[in-house]
Formats: C-alpha cells, structure tokens, sequence
C-alpha cells in the first residue's frame, strides 16, 4: 500500500561464518516468497557496486591496504549509505533479505581486536532488523566446504575468532540453525519463521533502530 498503514515489508539478516551457506539461503529464500506472491528483494552487504563498497572490495581481494580503523567505518558507511531506500522500500510494502548487516561489520573487526563498543557506535541509527538468522557452523566445517579461502578474513584461525564474537553480539532473539544440516532442511527452518515475521509487519509491526 506504501501509506505506511499497517503493510511494510519484513527486513530479514542473514548472518554466519563465510561458507556457512548464507547466500544459497537467501537466493532460496527470495524465490518462495515471490512464489507467495510477496514483494521481496535481496541485497547483499558489502554492496560492492557503489564507490565505498569499490573501495571494500579492493581491501578485501587484497588489492589495498587500509588501517582496520578505517575499513570498519567504511563497511558502515556503505550501509549508511543504503539506509533510506531500505526504509522506502520497507514501507512500500517490499521484504528485504540481507545477506549480512550490522553484526558482520561488528564481529569481523572485534575479531581483529578493535573495542566492541567502538564497533557498534557508526551502526547506531540503521534500520534494525525484525529478524536475525545465523547459520551455525563450526569454523572447521565451513573451512572443508568449496571456495574457501579467496578473501581476506576466509582464514581458520580468524574465522574461529569471527565465531566468538557471533556468540558475544548474538542474543535470544536470534534464530540459530544448524547449518551442516541439508541445505533443504536448512531452508525449510528459515522459511517458517520469515514467513512468521513477513505476517506481523503486515499487520503492523513498527520499524525501529539499532541497536535496540
Ligand atoms: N565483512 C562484511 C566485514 O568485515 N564487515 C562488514 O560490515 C560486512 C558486511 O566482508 N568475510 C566481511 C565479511 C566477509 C567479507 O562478505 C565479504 P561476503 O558476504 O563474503 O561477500
Ligand atoms: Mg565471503
């Protein structure tokens, strides 16, 4: 309806450890909400075609080098950036499916050492999800899985820290699936539950802000 009246869209994260099988998931996902006939998109952060997310893009394929200071702000700003056509297309009624947000920018750069708090300050004011799933998986597994290794950070040792501090930032409100499980039982899980919080933002469910 877009009138803001009671027929937003849901915003859905995606989180988990690099091969934990997020952005099967979310392709996944999109397709049995549009087969519902809901107004659906993916995104993706780091969104690399914009000139921050260039910038992202270089530093993660280790084509530049930046002080971990510096390439925290940046992955925040690129979601800064992307803050109001998320809250547009939210009221007009679209759901978005977020293949990582906020929680990847604070664990990956807390698992380098910079202070938690500090990480979570540039994310104050983003839209906050009305649902979180994170894809468990044990550092060891996502390591055996294909494609590992291309980027920066998709290291064992830094990945079991990633997992730590997933379990520092995760809370009760978080949905965690297994994710060794079969990519089908792992779909059928999110489904059910998304489906859930795409019906209470139609229904009314407010927005609000990180971090709540
Ligand atoms: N990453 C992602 C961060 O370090 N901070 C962030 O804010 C975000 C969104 O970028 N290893 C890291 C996690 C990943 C890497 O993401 C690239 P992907 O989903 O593998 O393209
Ligand atoms: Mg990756």
């Amino acid at each position: 309806r877009g009138d803001g009246y009671g027929s937003r869209g849901a915003l859905i994260v995606l989180e988990g450890l690099d091969r934990s099988g997020k952005s099967s998931q979310c392709r996944m996902l999109l397709s049995y909400l549009e087969g519902l006939g809901h107004s659906a998109e993916l995104w993706r952060f780091p969104d690399r075609s914009t000139s921050v997310g260039k910038m992202i893009n270089e530093y993660l394929s280790d084509k530049s080098q930046l002080d971990d200071h510096t390439i925290h702000l940046l992955f925040s700003a690129n979601r800064w950036e992307k803050r109001s056509l998320m809250e547009t297309k939210l009221k007009m009624g679209t759901t978005l499916i977020i293949d990582r947000y906020s929680y990847s920018g604070v664990v990956f750069s807390s698992a380098k050492g910079l202070d938690f708090e500090w990480c979570k300050t540039p994310e104050i004011g983003l839209l906050a999800p009305d649902l979180v799933v994170y894809l468990d998986i044990l550092p060891e597994k996502a390591a055996e899985r294909a494609g590992y290794g291309g980027e920066r950070y998709e290291q064992l040792e830094f990945q079991k820290k990633v997992s730590q501090c997933y379990k520092l930032l995760s809370d009760f409100s978080w949905e965690i699936i297994d994710a060794c499980q079969s990519m089908e039982d792992v779909g059928k899980q999110i489904k059910e539950i998304v489906l859930d919080q795409v019906m209470a933002c139609k229904k009314g469910k407010p927005l609000s802000n990180l971090w709540p």
